[in-house]
């Protein structure tokens, strides 16, 4: 009886580890941890994937973004990044500044592991500015070397120097808060900005019991001494660490970003969270109830694993901010890896962050859109446009003229009728297993038709996004694809089907638009003005430079119309 338990329970364990590693994105839990290889550093750097205006410093590893702000003219940046290698480890907060969100100047790391409280690490956190005062840090220290974590908080040495280059540790009250009684102590970490409601700051800090993941609130007179409140602001069974939780009001009308503090009636709340088991993020969009400090999300908001995601590709860690400059909510995401850990050593570098994008709440209210910030606009150089083309079944038409390897592309496209669409199977919950199954080359009703990025000369490599359009029992299910899979020639990457569904209502409209942000080893990708986006991180052996195309196509029965693409090469942006 004791044995057939025993195997019982084998078979159990087995089986959530087969589980976790299958929904395991391809990747580890937690960072990869190299020991022998965090401090190699590499003489040369290799140009050959660098990015020409997406974010990367000139060598090393990066992850998360830290507490991006605007502050006294200045947008700050700050990420987590080893300074003596190519792959996670010696992680410090290092630091650039930017009038325009797009040009970048490096300064110093802004903090970097010098005090017992965070000996063995600092990991990432937020920014919060406080009216009169300036601004603060808190991030996440690591105090030993099992990885026991503590909430700290930094300021800045200097408030007249513009750039904030210092920043120092008071020893009084640091660090602010560490895991009481019941909280999981090693999972626990990246404090959010805080906001101010009835005479308190407050903040969250991501953690999990068990497999339930957690926020904790903390509330705060003086930003100082900080006191768990009874109940976390929200947690969800079955979801795991929650690391980088991002909480913030969004407007219930027109597309204005606000203040981090901002409560009442005409304001949705969005928690987001990045789950350390799928490498994925969710957010669900609900009702804060200030007077309870609680969390509850809307039930169109799944609160989970299938939840929203603000991207359903390589993107990870976010974080948003308000830029009081031009009343806008910004989100900065990590496009984490594809390619091996071998590569990132060879390479020198590893890791680059997302365009900032605008966020705002869809009029539908049940979705958030974001949108490239338009500061991006300026590296736009020359335009090819082409309208009213037609895509007949297997028309595959090159767009020439631009540099395809660094691009933004704007394309719409119509369609005449859905009655050919393909039948919808229930089954299909998990858009990037269908977009496996139904890939660009496997013909369809409407659709797939979309544009094949990063396409070397004969096809033997390319990344294609693409929509394809079902049909329901009482609607259109639309379906957006960035197939990473023929993307490259080297089979040892991570080549995913990445995709995500796109909430739109074909009936009173029947256009689709895209815009594709091409650059080198990324092809980022919006749909639907921005309803569901793609981060594919791509590494081509022979579709690199000049020696990239970029195709419009059509591979379903129904004709396609192009009724206008809009192609810009794009200038490098200046990041040192
Ligand atoms: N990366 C940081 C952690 C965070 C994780 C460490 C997310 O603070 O939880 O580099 O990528």
């Amino acid at each position: 009886m004791s044995q057939l338990r025993c195997i019982h329970s084998l078979i159990a364990v087995l089986f959530f580890t087969v589980i976790l590693i299958i929904s395991n994105n391809g990747v580890d839990a937690f960072h990869k941890v190299h020991p022998h290889l965090q401090s190699v550093s590499r003489i040369s750097v290799s140009g050959k994937h660098r990015t020409g205006y997406h974010f990367q410093p000139p060598r090393n590893w990066i992850n998360d973004p830290n507490g991006p702000m605007h502050y006294n003219g200045y947008y700050h940046l700050f990420y987590q990044y080893n300074p003596k290698g190519s792959v996670w480890g010696n992680i410090v907060w290092a630091h650039s500044v930017s009038k325009d969100l797009i040009n970048w100047k490096a300064l110093e790391p802004a903090i970097y592991p010098s005090k017992p409280f965070d000996k063995f690490g600092c990991w990432s956190g937020s920014a919060t500015i406080i009216p009169g005062k300036g601004p603060v840090i808190l991030y996440t220290g690591i105090v030993d070397a099992n990885k026991t974590q503590v909430q700290c908080y930094a300021v800045p040495e200097d408030l007249s120097d513009p750039f904030l280059t210092k920043w120092i540790k008071p020893d009084e009250y640091n660090p602010i808060v560490v895991a009481g009684p019941g909280v999981n102590s090693t999972d626990f970490r990246d404090p959010t900005t805080a906001w101010f409601k009835d005479g308190h700051w407050k903040i969250l800090v991501g953690s999990r019991r068990k497999h339930r993941g957690i926020a904790y609130l903390y509330r705060s007179r003086d930003f100082k001494k900080w006191i768990r409140a009874k109940h976390p602001i929200h947690t969800a069974a079955g979801t795991g660490m929650w690391e980088c939780p991002d909480f913030y009001p969004v407007s219930m009308e027109g597309t204005m970003g606000l203040d981090t503090s901002v409560v009442g009636n005409h304001v949705k709340h969005v928690l987001k969270n990045s789950l350390d088991e799928t490498r994925f993020e969710y957010y669900t969009l609900g009702t804060y109830f200030t007077n309870i400090d609680r969390y509850i999300p809307d039930n169109t908001s799944v609160d989970g694993w299938a939840g929203l995601r603000y991207d359903y590709g390589n993107f990870y860690a976010s974080k948003s901010f308000f830029d009081p400059t031009m009343n806008r909510r910004i989100l900065w995401g990590w496009a984490n890896e594809s390619d091996t850990k071998e590569d990132d050593i060879h390479k020198g570098w590893a890791g680059i962050q997302a365009i900032p994008r605008t966020l705002w709440l869809d009029p539908s209210g049940r979705q958030l859109v974001q949108w490239p910030i338009e500061e991006l606009n300026s590296l736009r150089d020359k335009e090819v446009e082409i309208s009213n083309l037609k895509l007949a079944k297997g028309d595959y038409v090159e767009v020439k003229g631009i540099t395809a390897a660094q691009a933004d592309v704007e394309v719409t496209f119509s369609f005449s009728s859905l009655n050919e669409a393909e039948a919808f199977d229930p089954s299909w919950v998990n858009a990037e297993d269908l977009c496996g199954k139904k890939g660009s080359n496997i013909q369809g009703g409407v659709g797939p038709f979309g544009i094949l990025t990063l396409a070397s000369n004969n096809l033997e490599e390319y990344t294609p996004v693409f929509f394809r359009i079902f049909k329901a029992s009482n609607k259109h299910v639309v379906l957006l694809c960035s197939d990473a899979r023929s993307s490259s020639l080297k089979s040892e990457l991570y080549k995913p089907s990445f995709a995500g569904f796109v909430d739109v209502d074909l009936s009173t409209t029947k256009k689709l638009s895209l815009r594709s942000l091409i650059d080198h080893s990324v092809v980022e990708s919006f749909g639907a003005g921005g309803k569901t986006n793609i981060l594919s991180r791509v590494y081509p052996e022979l579709a690199v430079a000049d020696q990239a195309h970029l195709f419009v196509f059509n591979n379903g029965t129904v004709p396609i119309v192009m009724e206008n693409l809009r192609s810009w090469c794009m200038k490098s942006a200046v990041i040192n």
